[in-house]
Order: C-alpha cells, then sequence, then structure tokens
C-alpha cells in the first residue's frame, strides 16, 4: 500500500507519519508538504532514513508537480493534512487560506481521479459547524449538524468539504473526511493556544488570553485523531463523513491556569487581551458515529495527555526556541505587539 501524505511536516500530519509508519511497517508512506513557516522538516528526521518513506517538497497547489508525483508514486490512498490552519492569520489574510485550503484541495482530487486511488481522505475540522452558545451544554456537533462558519479560515474547510463531497457525487471519487475537534500534543506549532502558553511560562512572559478566556475548546490528543483517520481510511464508509473528538470541554481560562499549575508558574502571568474577531464560543464534538461505526474511543485522558505534552515541550526546547526565534518573530509582534513578548 502507498499512502500520501500532504502537509505531514505539519503538527497532525507528522504525528500520522509516525502513527503509520510504526503499525504499517510495509506501506510505503510518501510525504508531501510545501514547507511554509508551518511545516518544520526537523520534525520529521527520525523517519527520513526509514527506507519506505519519501519527502517530497512542494506545493499541493502546483498542477503538474502534484501529478508529476502520482505518476511516479501511483498512491493508493491520499490523506490531506496541508492546509493552513491558524484562525488568527485567516483573519489577518484570507488570500493564501482560500488557495490551499480549497485550491489545492481540488488539484490533489484531480490528480486521485486521474490516476485511480482507493481512498481520498480529507482531514477537516469542527469549526465548520460554527459555535454552540455557552448556556447550551445539552448540544453536540453531529455529522448533521449544518454548516455554519465564522472565520475565513473556517469558511475555507467548509468550502473544501463541498467540494470533496461534490467530486464523490459528479465522478464518483471515493472520499472520506473527518472533522476534529482541537488538538494538542507534540510538535504544535507555538502560535496556538497550548504550546504558546508553554513556551510563555516556560520563559516568564506575559499569557495572552482573548477576550474573558470564557471560550470552550473540547481537546483530544493527536495520537486519538491519527487513530481515528487510520480507522477511517481502513474501515470508514466511502462518501462518509465522520465527527472525531473525546468529549473534553474546557475554557481557554482554566486550560491556562492549568499550565501555568504544572509548570509552577504564577497566574500573575496571565493577560487579558483583546478577542479574537468573530470568536467561536463553544465547539462540542459528538463523535457517537466513530465510535458505534469503527469502535473508535479516545485514549489518552486530558490530566495524562497534557502532562505528556508539557514534557515533550521541556525536553524539545531546541524544536520551538528556533521556532520563535525565527521569522515567526514578526508575526507574534503584529498580533501581541504590546506584550512583546520575545525582544
Ligand atoms: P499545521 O499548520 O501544523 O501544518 C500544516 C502543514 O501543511 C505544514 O507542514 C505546512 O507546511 C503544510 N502546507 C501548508 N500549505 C501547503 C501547501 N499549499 N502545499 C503543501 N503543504 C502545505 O496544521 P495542523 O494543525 O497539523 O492541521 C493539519 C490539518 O488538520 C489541517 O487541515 C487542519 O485544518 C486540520 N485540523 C487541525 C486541528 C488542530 O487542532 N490543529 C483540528 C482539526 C482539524
Ligand atoms: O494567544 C491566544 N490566546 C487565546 O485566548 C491564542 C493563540 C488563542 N486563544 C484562544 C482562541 C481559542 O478560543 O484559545 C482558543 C484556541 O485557539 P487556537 O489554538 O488558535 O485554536 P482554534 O482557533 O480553536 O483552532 C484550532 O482548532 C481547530 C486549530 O488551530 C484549527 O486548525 C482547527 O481546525
Amino acid at each position: 500500500m502507498t499512502v500520501i501524505i500532504t502537509g505531514g511536516a505539519g503538527f497532525i500530519g507528522s504525528n500520522f507519519i509516525f502513527h503509520m509508519l510504526k503499525k504499517y511497517p510495509d506501506y510505503r508512506i510518501i510525504c508531501l508538504d510545501k514547507l511554509t513557516y508551518a511545516g518544520n522538516l526537523s520534525t520529521l528526521k527520525s523517519v527520513m532514513d526509514n527506507k519506505n518513506f519519501r519527502f517530497v517538497k512542494a506545493d499541493i497547489c502546483d498542477r503538474e508537480t502534484v501529478c508529476k508525483l502520482f505518476e511516479e508514486e501511483r498512491p493508493d490512498v491520499v490523506v490531506n493534512f496541508a492546509a493552513e490552519s491558524h484562525v488568527d492569520r485567516s483573519i489577518e489574510n484570507p488570500d493564501v487560506f482560500l488557495q490551499t485550503n480549497i485550491m489545492g484541495t481540488s488539484v490533489l482530487m484531480d490528480a486521485c481521479r486521474k490516476y485511480g486511488i482507493t481512498r481520498y481522505h480529507q482531514v477537516s475540522t469542527d469549526e465548520v459547524y460554527g459555535d454552540l452558545p455557552l448556556d447550551r451544554p445539552d448540544l453536540f456537533f453531529t455529522e448533521e449538524t449544518p454548516i455554519h462558519t465564522s472565520s475565513p479560515y473556517s469558511a475555507s474547510k467548509a468550502s473544501a468539504d463541498l467540494l470533496v463531497m461534490a467530486y464523490h457525487r459528479t465522478y464518483g471519487l471515493s472520499v472520506t473526511i473527518s472533522r476534529c475537534s482541537n488538538n494538542y500534543g507534540p510538535y504544535h506549532f507555538p502560535e496556538k493556544l497550548i504550546p504558546l502558553i508553554i513556551a510563555n511560562a516556560l520563559n516568564d512572559k506575559p499569557l495572552p488570553v482573548y477576550g474573558k478566556g470564557e471560550n470552550i475548546r473540547d481537546w483530544l490528543y493527536v495520537e486519538d485523531h491519527c487513530k481515528a483517520i487510520d480507522l477511517i481510511i481502513h474501515n470508514g464508509r466511502v462518501g462518509e463523513v465522520y465527527n472525531i473528538g473525546g468529549h473534553n470541554e474546557m475554557k481557554n481560562i482554566d486550560i491556562v491556569k492549568l499550565i501555568c499549575r504544572e509548570l509552577n508558574k504564577p497566574e500573575s502571568l496571565i493577560t487579558y487581551v483583546a478577542d479574537r474577531k468573530g470568536h467561536d464560543m463553544r465547539y462540542a464534538i459528538d463523535p457517537t458515529k466513530i465510535h458505534n461505526e469503527l469502535g473508535w474511543l479516545p485514549e489518552t485522558k486530558f490530566a495524562d495527555g497534557i502532562k505528556k505534552t508539557i514534557k515533550w515541550y521541556l525536553e524539545n526546547r531546541e524544536w520551538w526556541e528556533e521556532i520563535i526565534s525565527g521569522e515567526y518573530r514578526n508575526y507574534y509582534e503584529r498580533t501581541y505587539g504590546n506584550l512583546n513578548c520575545y525582544t
């Protein structure tokens, strides 16, 4: 079996590559990644010499190069993680989100049609459902919840999902889609809440919390997400959407305080900053379908997963310190300028 994994130099894609190479040592795994600011080749260094692994630096929007790779490798399965993934950046500049997340998806699926595949899997997000009110804890996102997006990021991911279903209906492409809640774990880029708070706390820098910190996210350890995608590409029903989430809803402020406690840092580092524009209030996934059909259940409890994650950031300082000292500084200064954390 040959599997092309796009966006494999990013957070979830790299964890998925590690999972697949370990679990299926005779699969051929090809990572196609543009290496944007969010992609790090150093993340993949432990697998670069694996004879069943190949890394190709390319843009999923580059039709010619994508087709050349499909011609050479004749993949059975394509798993598309490649995306612009940060909501705040999409608010600053939507263009590249539309290009990569929508156009890139169509280029990949055109190549799948041309060369034939057994499965195209689109890694989507719970953000396509919009948000839920804080005062209705009885409500959850199911696969039937209408698409209702808030940010240019979520609108671009929802557009891609619609295209994927259109390619299935119109061309009979063998597709599946997964919509997962917020992930956390190793190799999470330090612009996202959990790694940002860990990195700032370790450096005794202010911990920026948007608005009042009351917004709720439903956190899942990244390995559990990878296991769910593995099940879907092997056993999921073609043309179906699967929600992935572990019923672990937490307020942002509670996460930030928990990280302070774990690192023995004072809560006085917490700094309330201007709210995100259009900030979604609450995400909460109902994972009944993937549990009933594929037997998936999350294995890592948040209390353990967050400890493992913090330990990883403590033991891999060079990985994230290199990121926060590079080009990322410009973004940080534009976004959190008055906090001036890395100067
Ligand atoms: P990430 O930003 O860490 O990684 C994205 C990767 O895609 C990077 O390696 C980047 O170089 C690559 N990439 C970007 N544009 C590309 C292009 N045009 N061509 C080829 N490669 C390109 O993202 P992530 O957090 O790992 O998310 C992966 C996927 O999972 C995304 O599709 C995202 O929407 C989805 N998702 C993420 C989460 C989460 O909590 N992080 C939750 C649900 C769904
Ligand atoms: O500095 C911050 N302060 C803060 O309060 C940052 C970066 C975030 N936040 C808040 C915003 C959100 O309510 O924390 C919450 C989590 O923010 P992010 O880590 O940016 O994640 P989110 O916007 O929820 O989106 C993530 O989950 C769904 C991923 O980045 C998406 O790619 C995925 O689709």
